[in-house]
């Protein structure tokens, strides 16, 4: 068996996979909202009054860790027989460590509370997260030092949510805690930590998220560290290939039946991680995540960036590159409209869209509930355009549910043109994929078929796929057993001309915006 764990915004999940089968045998999960109301962490981001300052609680990823391991322990399945593990953590997310930290994840005691032990290890108590966008001005003077060898060199230009203008701005509000910080992890590297008991690397995935790897030579660019911090580069240990076994499990987890010493495979971003576990780890097909985020992405057969600056090459746990694309407004903005109409997710992606016509007579919406990273918009404010009655708040809740769904796709279909691959197949996951209605809109949308597979999970997937490379299988031929399509929804092509009209309006009016 092998195990993939994924920490995403929301909550903390397990897959654990008979690669042999080509079985799922189960999984559990974490919720970091009902799980642990105690962090304050609500939909797994610290209450804060500045909506751009968005931080988590790092000992809550360390406790759903233990509760994630004894809910795991509690299926009674014989965990002695994992033999390797990885997974993946919410990109960008930062976590910083003093050199106290290695020394307390050897010696961690199985009978003490584990938050309690690692908590003297961090030297930040909190962890900026990607839904951060409170660093517009260390961008500035990042894009003003680098200049445009930033984009080319670490595949994105200064992007807010990213770590490195999140490290620049820890430096220059908090110099003493910076100091004591020994070595900066991402989510994903810091959790990999927690298993192995010993500080474990970046993977060149995640580690493309931080405006700091140099995509070219794949390792720390010194010159960008040495601009966002003193001694940065001596607070990185040197980024590793996704592939790579970075430890092993630590006594601390045998209390869960797990034995010591199974290897962990590195830890990647659940984006990358996704891809894998969607079968899309070679040229072929587009993924679409539909999470907390929504994101676009897939492997890219040639390196290219993005002209408007919106989009990110990362790296590819199965080699090369991957291009994404992160809306910021995903379920949540989802949610906002579902909850402001009193319906339930069947009304929503069922008699909402069926009542309604594709293109909903050109009525659409900015859905920026939240500010948002693609294209960049650092103010919420939903804005309305079509018939006075839909602008003024009086159409149906049907009208302004099918508005947002259409409005989040055809913004997707504008900003990821710049990838200049036609898209020919998309696989979906994350929760709203489940949704028939929501996956029609994106076959329309983009007039080209939708394909989903057994599981929502598949950030996790990847996890548990990728860990089975620690025991010498052949990632590819795994991939293929456990990303079949389970069913596909065909385009209409009686709508693509709707779509493209819709199109057009949406690029003018987004235009307009952003003058
Ligand atoms: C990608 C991004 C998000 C997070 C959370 O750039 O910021 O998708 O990885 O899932």
């Amino acid at each position: 068996m092998f195990l993939g764990l994924d920490s995403s915004t929301q909550s903390l999940k397990a897959l654990l996979i008979d690669p042999d089968k080509g079985e799922i045998i189960s999984s559990v999960s974490v919720n970091f909202t009902s799980d642990f109301p105690e962090f304050n962490c609500p939909n797994g981001v610290l209450v804060n009054e500045d909506p751009l300052v968005n931080h988590s609680d790092p000992l809550l990823w360390v406790a759903a860790m233990d509760l994630l391991f004894e809910r795991l322990k509690a299926t009674g399945i014989d965990l002695s027989k994992v033999r390797g593990i990885s997974g993946c953590g919410q990109q960008h997310g930062s976590v910083y460590v003093n050199s106290r930290f290695e020394g307390i994840l050897a010696s961690l005691d199985g009978k003490s509370v584990l938050t309690d032990q690692v908590k003297d290890g961090l030297s930040r108590l909190t962890s900026p997260v990607w839904l951060d966008s409170s660093t517009g001005s260390e961008c500035e003077y990042l894009s003003d030092k680098i200049g445009d060898r930033l984009q080319t060199d670490t595949g994105s230009p200064a992007i807010e949510r990213f770590t490195g203008a999140q490290i620049n701005k820890f430096y220059n509000e908090n110099k003493a805690q910076y100091e004591d910080t020994a070595v900066v992890h991402l989510v994903s590297s810091f959790l990999a930590s927690l298993l192995c008991g010993e500080n474990c690397p970046i993977d060149f995935g995640d580690g493309a998220g931080m405006n700091l790897l140099n995509l070219k030579s794949n390792s720390w660019d010194q010159e960008i560290a040495d601009v966002l911090a003193p001694e940065l580069i001596n607070k990185l240990l040197p980024a590793v290939p996704s592939t790579q076994v970075v430890g092993k499990l630590c006594d601390y987890f045998t209390k869960y039946g797990l034995a010591a010493g199974v290897p962990v495979v590195a830890w990647t971003g659940d984006n990358p991680s996704s891809l894998v576990g969607m079968g899309a780890q070679e040229p072929g097909a587009v993924v679409i995540s539909l999470g907390t985020s929504d994101t676009f992405f897939a492997a890219m057969k040639n390196f290219t960036t993005d002209p408007n600056g919106c989009g990110h090459v990362f790296g590819n746990p199965a080699g090369g590159c991957m291009s994404l694309i992160c809306f910021k407004n995903g379920s949540l903005a989802r949610e906002k409209v579902k909850d402001q109409y009193e319906v339930d997710w069947d009304f929503f992606g069922g008699k909402a869209l069926d009542d309604t016509e594709p293109g909903n007579g050109f009525n659409f919406m900015h859905p920026y509930f939240e500010s948002e990273v693609t294209p960049l918009v650092n103010e919420a404010g939903v804005k309305y355009f079509g018939s006075t009655e839909f602008c003024s708040g009086k159409a149906s809740a049907c009208e302004y549910i099918r508005a947002v769904v259409e409005s989040q796709f055809v913004s997707m279909m504008l900003h990821s043109q710049w990838i200049g691959e036609t898209v020919n197949k998309i696989r979906v996951t994350g929760g709203a994929s489940s949704s028939d209605g929501i996956c029609q809109i994106i076959a329309d949308v983009f007039q080209c078929p939708v394909e989903r597979i057994n599981t929502t999970d598949s950030a996790a997937l990847g996890g548990a796929m990728r860990a089975t490379q620690a025991a010498g299988y052949n990632l590819s031929k795994v991939v293929r057993k456990f990303t079949e399509a389970s069913d596909v929804i065909h385009p209409r092509k009686e709508y693509a001309d709707v779509y493209e009209a819709l199109l057009e309006k949406y690029a003018a009016s987004e235009a307009e915006r952003l003058i």
